[in-house]
């Protein structure tokens, strides 16, 4: 259900995000939260035809609540071909802010107003773990904590990257500046989306901070990513590292400072259960 809401002055109109493959648990309870968090939020939900029914508690959703849309895709088509089909939603639209978090519960949507609060002085917030105050509820195995330690390690030194956590999805990025990115060039369609994205970022001047979350493992579901996608993203991160390096996807932009980590807006919480590698 669409509605139209009068914007008052100096209030960004922020687009958030739901990429859903089998969240039939998660999901209704989660966009109940993000409207706490965020009353004056649209909520788009990109659904790839989830065998759960997710695709229709979605539908349920946009019927029943203002501002709640649904785009429903055939098949399973990766995060990553997910979230670019919502930041061309979010330029066509119009917002001026575009906010991802994951479906399963694990980026708590009460960080929503943190990471909003530090676009004042960027164009990309980062949810990120790996800032002080940030952190795993209940901390990673060690095999998770070297899985994702080596992906961030990775990609900072073959994308250039300087900020801590670069494979999280809970982000928010200023729109005008995703409308400068060519989007029909990103490679990733899987996990690596994450890493790209932000590099793309850079390389049209975006200045990127930081703000500690501390993540959460799934409430309901499993996992999607498998062994499989992680190597095609390993792949994919190299392919753009040789051509960065090799000069045949050089930044067009000077922006190389990198991240800024602002006071932090949040207070870790407790340590409770595993979490995922990203
Ligand atoms: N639409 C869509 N969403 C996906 C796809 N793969 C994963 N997701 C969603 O992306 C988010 C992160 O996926 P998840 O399996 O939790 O990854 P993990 O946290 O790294 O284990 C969740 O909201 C998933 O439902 C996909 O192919 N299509
Ligand atoms: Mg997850």
């Amino acid at each position: 259900m669409t509605t139209d809401r009068a914007e008052g002055p100096g209030r960004p109109r922020l687009l958030v995000s739901l990429a859903t493959y089998n969240e039939a648990g998660n999901l209704r309870d989660l966009v109940a939260e993000i409207r706490a968090q965020a009353p004056d939020a649209s909520v788009l939900i990109i659904d790839d035809n989830s065998p759960d029914g997710t695709g229709r508690i979605a539908d349920d959703l946009a019927a029943t609540l203002p501002d709640v849309e649904v785009i429903h895709r055939p098949g399973k088509q990766g995060l990553g071909t997910a979230v670019v089909a919502a930041i061309r939603h979010a330029v066509g639209r119009g917002y001026d802010l575009y906010l991802n978090l994951d479906a399963d519960f694990s980026h708590p949507p009460r960080y929503i107003p943190a990471l909003v609060a530090g676009m004042a002085d960027h164009d990309v917030m980062i949810g990120s773990r790996y800032v002080p105050g940030g952190g795993v509820r209940d901390g990673f195995t060690l095999k998770r904590r070297l899985m994702s330690g080596g992906i961030n390690w990775y990609a900072r030194l073959l994308l250039g990257l300087s900020s801590r956590d670069n494979s999280g999805s809970y982000r928010c990025y200023r729109v005008s500046k995703l409308a400068a990115i060519d989007l029909g060039a990103i490679r990733s369609r899987g996990y690596s989306f994450m890493e790209e994205i932000l590099y793309r970022c850079r390389q049209v001047g975006c200045r990127i901070g930081e703000t500690p979350i501390v993540f959460e493992d799934r409430r309901s579901g499993t996992s999607k990513i498998h062994r499989g996608e992680a190597i095609r993203a390993l792949q994919i991160l190299l392919g753009l590292g040789i051509d960065r390096v090799v000069g045949r996807d050089r930044a067009p932009t000077s922006d190389r400072r990198g991240s800024t980590i602002p006071r932090p807006h949040a207070r870790p919480i407790g340590s409770r259960g595993p979490a995922r590698s990203r």
